[in-house]
């Protein structure tokens, strides 16, 4: 059983109202749509439509929501792990696209061959879902360099799990970023599990951000990874400083409701500690905050989950009807057509 450190606080109703209810409203739906494309995408495993491995995000939503609304698809880059199909969301690739993906089609978004964990996309500037824990922390180094080097004004996210902060890959990347001045921003999403290791048997430190962030001179954010407006509010702030060329280090706190991949027995928590945290949903938490304020009804509420299920539905079906990828897919795109 583990407790989360408390995040620091934050005036939500000040940060709803800068936000404003348009945009309010659109996190809303972008969450709602991250999480029911993921749970058809669940059942679509369980049915044996999608094969390998799976790992859900549900749970963690508000995270990449309240960070990616700052970003300009084009300039800016986000990186992440396995863990990707939100963050390809949020940045516009289409549901049907993704989904395709995860049935391993051609019309999926890297034509069948990555799956769930490797969503790619250039022209939105998503460097990858990437499989090898840590792996992604270099990559986004690179799109920082890359921003700073050709004078571009953006920011790179590489966003990355508590498991991921004992590797080598998330020191050095500190070092260089910090010594060469990056426009870089690393997140870590601590959902307080790396499989079925808790975090704090495998970190030496609990505060991961607060704590490992003063060994390179970088300031770090902490912030309350199941609350959007937290999330919200802290990622402006953040990309403020990294977009001025100083890199910071965050930490989001956050929780996985699922297990590590569906495959996953989940013998390492108990019940009680998931309901603990389910009932701090990150997303009946803003609905019930946008209806109390006025800014949502019932009927808009309905009408939005409606909408967002006919999405996902349309996905699925899309997936179902299109091809297998031909024999003639199997040595093209391996290396780059030049
Ligand atoms: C270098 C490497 N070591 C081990 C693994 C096996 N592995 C896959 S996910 C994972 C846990 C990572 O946990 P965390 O970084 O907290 O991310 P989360 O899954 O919680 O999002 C491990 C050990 C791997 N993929 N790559
Ligand atoms: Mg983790």
């Amino acid at each position: 059983m583990t407790d989360r450190p408390a995040p620091p606080a934050i005036d939500a109703a000040a940060v709803r109202q800068e936000m404003g209810r348009e945009r309010a409203l659109r996190l809303l739906r972008q969450m709602l749509l991250v999480r029911r494309f993921e749970e058809r995408a669940g059942q679509a495993y369980e049915a044996k439509k999608i094969a390998g491995f799976l790992h859900l995000y549900i749970g963690q939503e508000a995270v990449a929501t309240g960070w990616l609304d700052h970003l300009t698809p084009g300039r800016d880059f986000a990186v992440t792990s396995y863990r990707c199909h939100a963050q390809a969301l949020l940045l516009g690739l289409p549901a049907r696209e993704l989904m395709a993906e995860l049935f391993g089609k051609v019309s999926g978004n890297v034509r069948g061959k990555g799956g769930s964990m490797h969503f790619f996309s250039k022209e939105k500037g998503l460097l990858g879902g990437h499989g090898i824990v840590g792996g992604q922390i270099p990559v986004g180094t690179g799109g920082a360099f890359t921003a700073k080097y050709l004078g571009t004004g953006g920011v790179s996210l590489s966003f990355f799990g508590d498991g991921a902060t004992p590797q080598g890959t998330f020191h050095e990347s500190l070092n260089m970023a910090n010594l060469w001045k990056l426009p870089a921003i690393y997140i870590i999403e601590n959902n307080q599990y790396g499989m079925g290791t808790a975090c704090h048997r495998s970190n030496a430190v609990q505060d991961l951000a607060q704590l490992k962030a003063p060994g390179y001179g970088m300031p770090s954010f902490t912030f309350d990874g199941l609350d959007l407006y937290a999330s919200w509010k802290t990622a402006q702030q953040a990309i403020a400083v990294a977009r001025a060329g100083q890199p910071v280090l965050v930490e989001a706190k956050t929780y996985r409701y699922r297990g590590h991949s569906v495959s996953d027995a989940g013998l390492y928590r108990t019940k009680e500690e998931v309901d603990r945290y389910k009932a701090l949903d990150p997303i009946e938490r803003v609905r019930a905050d946008l209806l109390a304020c006025g800014w949502l009804d019932q009927a808009a509420s309905d009408a939005m989950e409606d909408e967002v299920m006919q999405e996902v539905r349309d996905a699925v079906a899309f997936s179902e009807e299109s091809p297998e990828p031909p024999m003639s897919e199997l040595t093209r795109h391996v290396y780059a057509e030049v």
